[in-house]
């Protein structure tokens, strides 16, 4: 009798058990729990970019074999776009795949050196318009486990790490383009001309689908990076919208999909000449090239990348600075060393940065010249790159490019001046400052604390 019920039990618990792995495998879990919990705010939903301020970009794939390079020629342009430049088919292309074996992958270092670096997200190339995935796809065996030797997931791995060191985690995904398949966008060399292609049966069978996987199999995502929407109407665009918003509600939707995102993408490498209102972000290239090119050494130095971080934020926005890792799985040691370099920077000088705001000023970007004429016939843009000034409340930050002899003097402040020390001083020790309405002076030492910023704080009286 009494071993009856126990078995009847056994089998309603397996039942369960049964029914609740089912409704994980249908998705069921994550959709539920979106509905259970208040929907978030999407200030609470920023909230984590606007303190972040700084993130890696890592652009990683097969492209990474050729380096630059095809068939002994050098191929002009970024690397990521070989395929596209030098017009290789499918069939050799995917050659690529079976020689790829970065057996000196190391997720643990990847995520340290943005660690290190004082990034505080990072975005990965989950696929990129070649169409090859870096992960184990099951919508495609054209993915890194199921079509190279490595045989491993590097972004599980990745997930994974940047767990473990705090470090959010998010994904480039090529929407639009996909060289790969028929009826993607931009293979005309293969497939014909784009307004040919029946672009809903490659974004239903696989972009949609992998982003599904993207979103399920990789723990929390911080944010979806999509790219060049050429063929996206908002229709299409809203599809991915659902999809991300049901799976991973507090998931953040960048400006590139074909439909307003969760933030305003930059144009690459483009920083803007004065302050932007709202959330926006500037993806940006640490030499030339996103993906790995060999013949490719223009490394933009410490001082450059730490002003482009002060200037971005100083005018409200976030800097996504880009890797090219080697198809060993290594990352150029110039881009370890000058990223470190900025870290170290921010070990001392962080308060200035993550979640700070925009100048009050804005006389210190630059002016135009409106003698001189650019391309498009506009005035042209002359940056000044002395100072900028980042803020917090009650506190103007002003980093110091270039060293001023015996004193700095800033005019437009409102308000008093209660305190001023620099941020590289341990101590805080109030430096003499004197002022004459909106116009202070403040005393230097003779030397530049730091030699790339020196940050000095201005306390204002409330
Ligand atoms: O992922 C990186 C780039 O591959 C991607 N966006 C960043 C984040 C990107 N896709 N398209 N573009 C940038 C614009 C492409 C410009 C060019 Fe070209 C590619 C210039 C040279 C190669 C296409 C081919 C236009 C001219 C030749």
């Amino acid at each position: 009798m009494q071993s009856k019920i126990l078995r009847s039990r056994i089998y309603l618990i397996t039942l369960l058990f049964a029914l609740a792995i089912l409704g994980q495998l249908a998705g069921c879990s994550t959709a539920q729990k979106a509905t259970q919990t208040a929907p978030l705010s999407q200030d609470a939903k920023m909230n984590w970019f606007r303190e972040a301020k700084f993130g890696l970009f890592i652009h990683w794939g097969i492209y990474s074999i050729p380096a630059g390079e095809w068939k002994g020629q050098p191929v002009a342009g970024i690397g990521e776009w070989i395929m596209n430049r030098a017009k290789i088919s499918v069939a050799e292309y995917e050659q690529l795949a079976s020689q790829f074996n970065p057996v000196k992958f190391n997720a643990e270092e990847w995520v340290k050196l943005a660690e290190d670096a004082g990034m505080k997200y990072i975005v990965i190339t989950s696929k990129h318009h070649d169409g090859f995935a870096m992960y184990h796809s099951k919508v495609s065996k054209y993915n890194i486990v199921d079509a190279t030797p490595f045989k491993r997931d590097p972004l599980k791995e990745l997930a994974k790490a940047c767990a473990k060191h705090g470090i959010r985690f998010g994904f480039y995904y090529s929407q639009a383009q996909d060289w790969h398949e028929p009826n993607g966008a931009g293979n005309t060399w293969d497939f014909g001309p784009d307004d040919k292609k029946d672009f809903d049966q490659y974004l239903r069978d696989k972009a949609e689908p992998q982003v599904k996987e993207l979103l399920t199999g990789y723990g929390p995502i911080c944010l979806i990076w999509f790219d060049t929407p050429r063929i996206m109407t908002k229709e299409r665009a809203q599809r991915f919208v659902d999809i991300v918003h049901t799976l991973q509600p507090a998931c953040l939707i960048d400006g590139r999909l074909g439909i307003e995102g969760d933030y305003r993408s930059m144009g690459d490498n483009r920083i803007p000449n004065t302050v932007v209102e709202g959330d926006w972000e500037v993806p940006a290239t640490i030499n030339r090239t996103w993906g790995y090119k060999k013949d490719d050494h223009d490394w933009k130095t410490p001082e450059d990348l730490t002003f482009k971080l002060v200037d971005i934020v100083s005018k409200g926005g976030n800097y996504l600075l880009n890797v090219g890792p080697t198809a060993e799985g290594i990352i150029p040691q110039p881009s370890h060393d000058n990223l470190r370099a900025v870290g170290c920077w921010l070990k001392v000088n962080g308060e200035s940065i993550y979640g700070a705001g925009t100048t009050p000023f804005g006389d210190e970007f630059g002016v135009y010249d409106t003698e001189k004429k650019d391309r498009r016939g506009n005035p042209v843009f002359n940056a000044k790159t002395d100072w900028r000034c980042t803020t917090k409340p009650g506190k103007l930050f002003i980093h110091l490019f270039k060293w001023p002899t015996g004193s700095f003097e800033l005019s437009k402040v409102k308000g008093r001046v209660n305190k001023t020390y620099l941020l590289a001083d341990p101590k805080r020790k109030g430096l003499n400052v004197q002022q004459e309405a909106d116009r202070v002076t403040v005393s230097l030492p003779k030397t530049a604390p730091d030699k790339i910023d020196s940050v000095l704080v201005l306390e204002m009286a409330n």
